[in-house]
């Protein structure tokens, strides 16, 4: 067997997570499924943007994003199934965090319209996301509203024929540039707070749209400014109950962010099997790194850190399919998940870039382009501090209502 051949079997993902009783026949499916198929994938992703285009058109014809939509609208299984993106992610991370992102942001971008769009709304948009014929995205972030969403300036006003105005900016929105449309969230009621958020289904060629300001990270990753300047959606574009879209975002985002943690378990779980594999191959001192107890011992932190985000991840996903305890309950578990599961991967690709010495900081390595990659998973779609705020807050209101009682 040639070493290449060798180094593609040992690196496919471990599968003895999906023998939890939070998983079920579906979910084991794709897990068994799915890592062929990823590693067939020759993509060249020097060009981020063509890379993402490519990896949608692939997913969307191998049936993959049939997952990121519900079921009477091409979607896969009856609802969005947390778990099953959850895994998803996972898998597509391991191979590639490009695919994951291209996958990821075809859920979140529609996610809005899945949960609150009308029968129309969702018939027109859903199918062509699952297609992957339609690329999708999410616009809640703006330069001043990035974890205070409610104190966005993006203002949507009421024209008499009940269609809406736009005008303002968004920042920081993947897929922007290339997006075949957003789900943007603006003011509809500039005193409202949380309570004057609205939802628009924003197509990308929409007059008044102006998403050509690339910006540039230091993981790839398409992300543009969005700028609004009178910009004219019809009335049939308004998604969900007026004034209530921050709770429609919200809701969008306990869904992602469980997956954001299987994204950051993917990757983490990348940089094991790399560790590994370096640490049983290089010699030093006559024996292998992986002969040293140091060794045995960092493989073993790693392992235990990844399982920690891992069963905080799947019991978030498994709250959330099967409706187990309250609204806030789930939100607090997708939180924690998000939090530790992204902070945990932090540390695993560290290490393992470490235990890879020099090698570890050449560009092109594997580790290398891991720790750029899992940066930015600690900060979008709520930050870690955000993340603790979420659970910090709910644990002092418990508490409160307790002593009260
Ligand atoms: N689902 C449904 N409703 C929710 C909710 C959820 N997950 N979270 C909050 N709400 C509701 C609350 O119940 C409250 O409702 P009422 O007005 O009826 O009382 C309302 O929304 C406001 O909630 P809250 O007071 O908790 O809002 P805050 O402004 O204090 O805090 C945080 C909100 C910081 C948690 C929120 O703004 C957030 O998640 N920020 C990060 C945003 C983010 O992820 N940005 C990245 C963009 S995507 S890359």
């Amino acid at each position: 067997m040639s070493a290449a051949v060798m180094q593609a079997t040992a690196l496919r993902p471990s599968s003895a997570h999906l023998n939890l009783p939070f998983f079920e026949a579906a979910h084991r499916h794709i897990a068994a499924e799915l890592p062929t198929w990823a590693n067939d994938q020759r993509i060249d992703e020097s060009d981020d943007r063509r890379a993402c285009r490519d990896w949608v058109t692939r997913m969307g014809q191998a049936g993959w994003l049939r997952y990121c939509v519900p079921g009477e609208h091409g979607g896969a299984l009856p609802a969005l199934d947390s778990r099953a993106l959850v895994l998803l992610r996972e898998t597509l991370a391991f191979y590639s965090p490009l695919a994951d992102f291209s996958f990821a942001m075809q859920g979140l971008g529609s996610g809005a319209i899945s949960i609150g769009g009308t029968p129309e709304q969702q018939q027109a948009y859903l199918p062509h996301v699952a297609a992957g014929s339609k690329i999708a995205a999410f616009a809640l972030s703006e330069p001043e509203a990035g974890s205070d969403v409610a104190a966005m300036q993006l203002q949507a006003q009421a024209q008499a024929d009940g269609s809406y105005r736009l005008n303002g900016c968004k920042t920081w929105i993947s897929n922007g540039g290339m997006a075949d449309f957003y789900c943007v969230f603006a003011k509809t009621d500039p005193q409202g707070g949380s309570r004057g958020i609205s939802a628009f289904i924003v197509d990308g060629d929409t007059p008044g749209l102006d998403s050509s300001r690339h910006i540039q990270v230091m993981a790839p990753h398409p992300l543009s400014e969005l700028h609004f300047s009178d910009c004219a959606v019809s009335a049939g574009r308004q998604l969900g109950t007026v004034n209530a879209g921050f709770k429609l975002a919200m809701q969008t985002l306990d869904i992602f962010r469980a997956s954001v943690a299987g994204a950051a378990l993917g990757m983490a779980r990348r940089a094991l099997a790399e560790a590994m594999a370096h640490a049983s191959q290089r010699k030093m001192f006559g024996q292998t790194l992986a002969d040293f107890q140091l060794t045995e011992a960092k493989l073993g932190e790693m392992a235990a850190l990844i399982d920690a985000g891992a069963l905080l991840t799947y019991r978030a996903a498994w709250m959330r399919d099967t409706n187990q305890g309250s609204r806030q309950e789930r939100t607090v578990a997708a939180a924690m998940a998000k939090m530790t599961a992204t902070e945990n991967a932090q540390r695993v690709i560290d290490m393992a870039l470490q235990m890879h010495g020099g090698l570890g900081v050449m560009v092109g390595s594997k580790v290398e382009s891991l720790y750029r990659d899992i940066r930015a998973l600690r900060i979008y779609e709520g930050a870690t501090e955000v993340q603790q705020f979420i659970i910090g807050k709910a644990l002092l209101q418990d508490y409160k209502e307790q002593a009260a009682s």
